[in-house]
């Protein structure tokens, strides 16, 4: 291929800085990939389509790729380390347990972005490189991010494999639901150390040029009951969201202060998934085994006053344990697992959104009380 330096027009660029086409996938490093897999298919109804592993001469590591629409998680574990890949992602797994070690975004230059981050102040995890097979070829580079989390820049649109070159595609594990899950990763929330959120709220501004969402927890919530703080950045399409959390000085220890301690540091708190039909979703993966965090009957008793009419009746909501939010563009409904491993850290949120770009503040309260009766029952409060 040519050098070039960039290939998107310089009027696009000033419009948008850092183009993104969407999440490529969430890649974790687990203890037990060919496990995990197992978990995300039968319990989460996703649907294995890609691996790599001794068979296709990756000896160091297996990696499972599953995937909901567009949604695409990466499970990968050491079999044998021996490069500083393998050697990473086994001190990853013993310091931090399962855990995200890659937000990878998909980009449509992947050069100009890793360019455009480095010039803004990103730190280097792997320079602009290709891969090739015969299914073409992609281009990747990475940039670090909160704790050991990186982005890799995935440019893909001159390949059509299952996922990347040095996997083969796979047959489904189990056949998967009848009706889909979920469809998208909707966000990606962070957790970092206390008084660091600014800081990382101004590094995806400086470096990704993305801007500010207007929901936010500030102090009045975080000390009257989150013990947390949060901002938004997103792309300028939206497409790309990531809630950043930083714990708070309140009345009760937080619940980010939990997640820093048992994961060993910053990382990803949970990953939000698209749903058009909450109901069959949580249904299915109730069915399945996956628990929910629960909210008390009081919650329902007033939730019609101010939410008023959503496409689910108020006693299906309560029958499930399923929130529900209201701003001014629209309405939301969601609901959060319990953390899915035994440390207190990982955990996921089904989301249907009909209008409403927010993430469910008028739930906080009824959230963060339903999480720190999950914090006393570890005896982490
Ligand atoms: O992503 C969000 O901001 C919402 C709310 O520990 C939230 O899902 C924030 C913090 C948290 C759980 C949920
Ligand atoms: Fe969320």
């Amino acid at each position: 291929m040519t050098q070039t330096t960039h290939h998107t027009p310089d009027t696009a660029r000033q419009a948008d800085p850092f183009p993104v086409k969407g999440m490529d996938a969430v890649v974790f490093a687990v203890g037990n990939a060919k496990q995990a897999a197992h978990y995300y298919s039968t319990a989460f109804g996703m649907k294995l389509v890609a691996y790599s592993g001794p068979e296709n001469g990756s000896r160091e590591t297996a990696a499972y790729v599953l995937e909901n629409g567009s949604a695409r998680f990466v499970l990968t574990s050491v079999i044998k380390p021996s490069s500083d890949w393998g050697h990473f992602l086994a001190r990853h797994v013993a310091e931090h347990g399962d855990g995200v070690v890659d937000l990878a975004i998909e980009v449509p230059d992947a050069r100009a972005a890793y360019a455009y981050a480095l010039e803004h102040g990103a730190r280097s995890v792997a320079e602009p490189y290709e891969q090739k097979d015969e299914h073409g070829t992609v281009v990747l580079a990475a940039i670090a991010t909160y704790g050991e989390t990186r982005h890799t820049l995935v440019e893909r649109s001159g390949y059509d494999g299952p996922y990347l070159p040095g996997f083969v595609a796979a047959e489904p594990i189990v056949e998967p639901p009848a009706q889909r899950t979920f469809q998208a990763i909707d966000h990606c929330v962070g957790n970092v150390e206390l008084g660091r959120m600014n800081e990382w709220v101004g590094f995806y501004n400086k470096v990704m040029g993305f801007t500010n969402m207007k929901e936010f927890v500030g102090d009045d919530i975080a000390t009257e009951y989150s013990a947390l703080m949060s901002k938004v950045v997103a792309d300028g399409t939206l497409k790309v969201k990531f809630p950043i959390n930083e714990p708070a000085i309140a009345k009760k220890k937080s619940q980010i202060d939990e997640y820093l301690e048992f994961y060993g540091g910053a990382g990803v708190q949970h990953i939000a998934l698209n749903t058009n039909d909450i109901v069959q979703t949580v249904r299915t993966m109730r069915a399945a085994g996956v628990e929910f965090l629960n909210t008390p009957d009081s919650y329902y008793d007033t939730l019609g006053e101010w939410v008023g009419e959503t496409r689910v009746p108020i006693d299906t909501l309560r029958e499930l344990k399923i929130l529900a939010d209201r701003d001014e563009d629209g309405y939301l409904l969601q609901i959060f697992t319990k953390p899915v491993q035994d440390r207190p850290t990982v955990f996921f949120e089904i989301i249907e959104r009909h209008g409403s770009m927010g993430f469910g503040k008028g739930n906080f309260k009824a959230l963060f009380e339903a999480i720190e009766r999950e914090q006393a029952r570890r005896g982490n409060l």
